[in-house]
């Protein structure tokens, strides 16, 4: 998709600090971290909100929390917890519209998020 930042990422146009990728999914550490670990997992497909999902991306969107399982371990926050969640469109805080799950841990995180 033309004009979308994740896209760009994925492609390799624009540099990110990539922790997994495989052929559905790119993860890079996010730009301004909320948390001492705060990794995004984009699905390589665009899809620009949780409401363009289909169910033929019902597999897709469980594989993203098979890979948030396998980052949490890898970066030593399982033990303790962590967060996965989505914003969906303004008032859910969306600013980039390419679907991504933020992965967040390291602090004891807030409940309810502001
Ligand atoms: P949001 O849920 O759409 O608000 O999340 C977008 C995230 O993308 C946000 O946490 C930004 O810090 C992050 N980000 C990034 O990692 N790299 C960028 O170049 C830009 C945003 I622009």
């Amino acid at each position: 998709m033309e004009n979308c930042l994740f896209c760009k990422i994925i492609d390799g146009e624009i540099d990110s600090d990539i922790v997994y990728e495989d052929e559905q999914v790119i993860a890079f550490k996010d730009i301004n971290p909320q948390a001492p670990t705060h990794i995004l997992i984009v699905p390589k497909k665009h899809i620009s909100t949780l409401l363009d999902l289909d169910e033929e991306d019902n597999e897709l969107i469980g594989h993203i929390y098979q890979v948030a399982n396998e980052l949490a371990q890898r970066e030593g926050i399982a033990e303790d917890g962590f967060r996965v969640v989505s914003n969906c469109k303004e008032a859910g805080g969306q600013t980039v519209f390419h679907i991504h799950y933020h992965l967040l841990g390291g602090r004891d995180l807030q409940w309810p998020p502001g």
